[in-house]
This record gives structure tokens, C-alpha cells and sequence, in this order.
């Protein structure tokens, strides 16, 4: 009698613990079939139809270089579209000495909240280079890059950053006159300079910047300048997806704003299409670029964007 019941209570016994364990197992893949539902909810993707109305807005304002009641309102554009996306864009705000005198500039900074407190900073400028000759309103050259910041700024608030990430848009890229000598780089100068003074700039950990990435003809070559690692990643990655075609496994040497960050130990990276033949011409319209170049950066970035933060989160 005994052993019977100790027998039965054995095969109960087993058969809640089988119960138990199946119920476990059960719970584990009902979290993870959740989790990566709201995973997939969470992190939506890099979207170009959105970047190019971005894009097309700021084209509308005209001509906006640093210090104009135009670069005012795209502010005022900048801010808006972050804040209807729940991000408050912090002003940097400052006036630079140039050759035509003093100039109000202002750097427009997101911050996106990551699991750790150092920062990566995404960068591009949203000024465009004054031109008196003619009217240049910088589709590619101003306007992609801040077009292209808004739309990431709302993809990376939805994703489970490991680093916090900084969206920096950046004013007075451009020379007032020509660049040379220090008519150029002002807002990443200026930021550079104030992150080395209130000791930020030991939280970040890298920069990555995007220029000119509107080209409908898009072919962006490797720097030299920007720093090898961060550079392989990203042009590795394009090749991974076979998008090679336009992440060009050639070399050239460009001088931008990822300059003060690397003075400044901070490595760096420059996605740039120089090999655009609107540069700095009447040409460089809506007509000479395209959404689907945005997509690809889009895409080539935050497929990126793992392999730079395992590199940075120890
Ligand atoms: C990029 C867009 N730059 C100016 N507008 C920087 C640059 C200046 C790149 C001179 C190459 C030469
Ligand atoms: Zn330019």
C-alpha cells in the first residue's frame, strides 16, 4: 500500500514537474515570441519616403546659409519634426567671427538614450554655401544630410540603442568665402570645442558623418581621413549586402567636418558623395537627387550600427 502510493505520488509528482517544465518552456517562448514581436514593432525601419519630404520642405525654404532668416525657419523645421517624434532638440548656440564679419550659427543637438552613457554622435550639416551668382539651394549638399537625420532620429528612438546616440545637426559646414583656413567647419568646430571644455567629450566614443548623400547618380568613395576601422565596418557592411555598387571600394582624401573630432581623438567616419557633377552648382535641385540614395544610406547605417556598438560597449 505504501509503495503504491509512493509510487503513484512519484508518477504525479512526474507528471507536474513534465507539466511545470512544459509550462516553463511554454512561458520562456510565449516572452520571446512576444519580445520579438514587440521588437520588430518597436524598431521600424529606415524610411525614405518620409526623408524625402524632409528633403523636399527644406529645398522649399531657398537658399539657407549660416546667419539667414532661411536657416531660422529650417531650425524651426528641424525642431518641429523632432518634437512631433518626441525628441527635443537641444540649441548650441553661438556667433563666429568670418571673413564677412560676425555670424549668429546655432547646432541643433537630439540626444537619443542608449543603455549606456557613452555616445555616439550622427552627424551632417544643414547649412548651404551662400552664393550671390546664383540661387543654390543644396539638395544634396545641406538638405540630404538634415532630411536624412530627422528620419534616423525617429527610427533610432524606437531601437534598443546600446549606446546613447547624439543627432547633430550642424551648422556653418560651408565656407563664407572660400575654404581655407578657417572659413569652414564652424559648427563642428564650435562643438568640439565646447565637448573639450565641459569634459563630454570623453563620453564620445565615435562620430559619424553623412554629406552630400542625396545623388541620384549615388558613388561614395572610402576616406582616407576617417578612421579605418569605423570605415570598414560600414563599407564592409554595404558589400555584405551587395550595395557596393554605391559604397565604392576606391579611395579618395576629403576635408570636412569629421576633421575636429578626429584632431580630437574622437574616431571618425565621412559617408560622402563627392562625385556629384550639381556640387556647389544652380544644379544641385530635387531633380538631381533621389529618395532611394537616402534608402540605401539608411539602410547601410543601421545594418552597421551593431557591429560599431559591440566595438564601443565593453
Ligand atoms: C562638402 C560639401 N564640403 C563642402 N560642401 C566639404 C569639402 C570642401 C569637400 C572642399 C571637398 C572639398
Ligand atoms: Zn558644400
Amino acid at each position: 500500500m505504501k509503495r503504491r502510493q509512493s509510487t503513484q505520488s512519484r508518477r504525479v509528482r512526474r507528471a507536474v514537474f513534465s507539466t511545470r517544465r512544459f509550462c516553463v518552456l511554454c512561458g520562456s517562448a510565449l516572452i520571446v515570441v512576444n519580445s520579438v514581436a514587440a521588437w520588430a514593432q518597436a524598431a521600424p525601419k529606415f524610411d525614405s519616403s518620409r526623408a524625402w519630404e524632409h528633403l523636399r520642405q527644406m529645398v522649399a525654404i531657398g537658399p539657407r546659409p549660416a546667419g539667414s532668416p532661411a536657416i531660422e525657419q529650417t531650425r524651426k523645421y528641424i525642431k518641429d519634426q523632432l518634437a512631433a517624434i518626441g525628441l527635443k532638440a537641444v540649441e548650441q548656440a553661438w556667433d563666429d567671427e568670418t571673413p564677412l564679419g560676425k555670424v549668429h550659427m546655432v547646432n541643433l543637438i537630439a540626444t537619443i538614450p542608449g543603455a549606456t552613457r557613452d555616445r555616439l554622435a550622427i552627424t551632417g550639416h544643414y547649412d548651404t554655401k551662400l552664393f550671390r551668382e546664383f540661387r543654390f539651394v543644396g539638395a544634396s549638399d545641406g538638405a540630404s544630410s538634415a532630411a536624412f537625420l530627422i528620419e534616423l532620429a525617429r527610427v533610432l528612438k524606437a531601437r534598443r540603442n546600446s549606446m546613447t546616440i547624439d543627432i547633430v545637426f550642424l551648422d556653418g559646414e560651408e565656407a563664407v568665402v572660400d575654404w581655407r583656413g578657417n572659413d569652414h567647419t564652424y559648427g563642428s568646430r564650435h562643438y568640439v570645442d565646447v565637448a573639450q571644455r565641459d569634459g563630454s567629450l570623453k563620453s564620445l566614443k565615435a562620430m559619424i558623418l553623412v554629406d552630400m548623400i542625396g545623388d541620384r547618380d549615388l558613388g561614395m568613395r572610402r576616406d582616407s581621413n576617417s578612421t579605418k576601422w569605423l570605415t570598414d565596418i560600414i563599407w564592409g557592411q554595404a558589400a555584405k549586402m551587395k550595395l557596393d555598387n554605391y559604397f565604392l571600394p576606391a579611395m579618395t582624401t576629403v576635408e570636412d567636418d569629421h576633421l575636429p573630432f578626429l584632431a580630437a581623438g574622437v574616431p571618425s567616419v565621412d559617408i560622402i558623395d563627392l562625385d556629384y557633377d550639381a556640387w556647389h552648382t544652380q544644379r544641385d535641385t530635387i531633380d538631381a537627387v533621389s529618395a532611394r540614395s537616402l534608402q540605401i544610406v539608411g539602410d547601410v547605417l543601421l545594418a552597421s550600427l551593431p557591429q560599431i556598438e559591440s566595438r564601443l560597449v565593453h
